[in-house]
């Protein structure tokens, strides 16, 4: 097992960042400097200052100013659509250092770096950036009777809402950023992006992407820094008209609150504690696979992550048996080496928190399997499978986001269903199943925004994502993705 060896211009990147790229250029933060460490070796691999709240002011005047001089938000829509195909063809052309970038800071697999944050972003961007040239509104016929043959033309005309936050956070930052910065950008907005300080490397260079794009200056700025401190500055900021982030449920009340507070627009993308319903006449040999790479992508640290299975009782065995061959064969290492399995944690925090949930789930009489070794150094934690956890046990209901799976026998699906609604969560689940009726009976009775059925946790372009009830506001993706971008204004012309 060997790590790949850094491009020159990955090893460079990280020294020359700054706490901000402002107005098309970098600036320098003014705040405390924040320590970037790699989660396998933990070595630090940059020191950033923060954006302190006077860059933060700076950062979104400036994205206020671009956007009322109208050079991105009236551009004809084809021109904004062809600058945005190039910034896609530039993210594209170099793929490879962003995907070091990405797996050298998070600790993720480079696999996943290269296919997932830069393959799958590449064609989200260039679904995205088409859908500028598709913004349409209504055209209405009117019965207002108030002056008699008076009569009315009135239409709705979508326009861009103004400078966006982009609160972004650390387990796909580069992709995350992106379903927020790409239909912003598509829709004639201007961009703040705040990506989490545990994981800044690639936003600015995404940034820089951009201006190389024809982007004009000042239309996509990033500040880098604490979500207390920078992030806070961003969200209260009056010119702000929009707030996209992804994160905790806890940080998202806050963010919901504080914009609420002046009525700015808001979506959230939150957390999940998903759940997966295992039929007695699932295909064992195709549904193994399926449910480990559901809850292990990414070590766990992915918001549509399975987290909990229930299975009929019939088919419990056999499956805690293949699920246990399966985790504790799993081989540990590094993100940027290619045939590490499982990847450290993104930070020695995170680990020590998973850490607790398995140590108070052992303590209140579940029984933990593993199997796999990792290595002394890093933020490692072992691929485990939790059994005989109890409903109310914390593990059932909070989001761990690590490699922890539980599995519970159930005798009766209707208790199973209500097992598996029964927490504030409700981002994703599946059923697995080639019992037509059953999944068809099931699929509207499961509180989540996306219900897979023999698969678990893709996510694609053209299908609308978001959570049921803690789990976020508002749906990214799918054809209608700008519209959380846009106002609609309504005209009435009478004649
Ligand atoms: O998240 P936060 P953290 C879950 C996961 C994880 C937990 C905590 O369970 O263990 O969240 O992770 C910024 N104003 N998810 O602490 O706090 C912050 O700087 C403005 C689920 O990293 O939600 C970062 O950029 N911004 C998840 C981003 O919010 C603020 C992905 C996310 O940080 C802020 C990651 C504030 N007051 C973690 N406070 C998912 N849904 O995919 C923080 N931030």
């Amino acid at each position: 097992m060997a790590n790949i060896d850094l491009l020159p211009a990955v090893r460079t990147f990280p020294a020359a960042l700054t706490g901000a790229f402002i107005d098309g250029a970098a600036f320098a933060g003014g705040g405390a400097p924040i320590d970037i460490v790699d989660p396998a070796s933990e070595d630090v691999i940059a020191s950033i200052a923060e954006a302190d709240p006077g860059t933060v002011d700076r950062a979104v005047r400036g994205a206020d100013r671009a956007f009322r001089d109208g050079r991105w938000s009236t551009m004809r829509p084809a021109d904004r659509e062809r600058i945005l195909m190039r910034f896609v063809d530039l993210v594209e052309r170099d793929g490879e250092m962003l995907a070091q970038l990405e797996s050298w800071n998070q600790g993720k697999s480079i696999n996943i770096a290269r296919a997932v944050d830069v393959g799958a972003s590449v064609e989200y961007m260039r679904y995205v950036a088409g859908l500028a040239t598709k913004v349409t509104g209504l055209t209405l016929d009117l019965s207002i009777p108030i002056v008699p043959g008076q009569r009315y033309h009135a239409y709705t005309r979508p326009e861009p809402l103004g400078v966006v936050a982009a609160i972004a956070p650390w387990n796909f930052s580069l992709m995350i950023a992106l379903w927020k910065v790409m239909p912003a950008l598509a829709a004639g907005c201007t961009v703040v992006l705040k990506p989490s300080e545990l994981t800044p490397l690639t936003a600015f260079r995404l940034a820089e992407l951009a201006v190389e794009a024809g982007v004009p200056a000042g239309v996509f700025n990033v500040v880098h820094g604490r979500g207390a401190t920078t992030g806070q500055a961003l969200v209260d900021h009056d010119l702000v008209r929009k707030i996209s982030f992804t994160g905790s449920t806890p940080t998202g009340k806050t963010i919901g609150r504080a914009a609420i507070a002046r009525l700015a627009r808001v979506s959230l993308e939150l957390g999940g504690k998903n759940p997966a319903l295992v039929l007695q006449d699932a295909d064992l040999s195709r549904a193994v696979p399926g449910l480990v790479a559901a809850a292990f992508l990414n070590g766990g640290q992915v918001c549509a992550a399975l987290s909990r299975i229930y299975v009929e009782r019939p088919r419990y065995d056999d499956l805690v048996a293949a699920l246990h061959d399966a985790v504790g064969g799993m081989t540990i290492g590094a993100g940027l080496d290619p045939t590490a399995q499982l990847n450290p944690l993104v930070s020695a925090d995170h680990r020590d928190k998973v850490r607790g949930h398995l140590a108070a789930a052992e303590q209140a009489g579940a029984t933990l399997l593993g199997g796999a070794t990792a290595p002394e150094r890093g933020w490692y934690i072992t691929p485990t499978l939790v059994t005989g956890a109890g409903a109310d046990a914390a593990i059932q209901r909070e989001e761990i986001f690590g490699p922890v799976l539980s599995v519970t026998p159930v005798d009766d699906i209707d208790r199973a269903v209500a097992q598996a609604n029964d927490t504030p969560y409700g981002l994703t689940a599946s059923i697995w199943t080639n019992d037509l009726d059953r999944a068809l009976d099931l699929i509207p009775r499961v509180e989540a925004g996306t219900v897979y059925v023999n698969t678990h946790v893709p996510v694609d372009p053209n299908l609308p994502f978001g959570g049921y009830k803690q789990s976020g506001i508002g749906r990214d993706f799918g054809p209608d993705a700008l519209d959380a971008y846009l106002e609609y204004k309504s005209v009435c012309i009478a004649y």
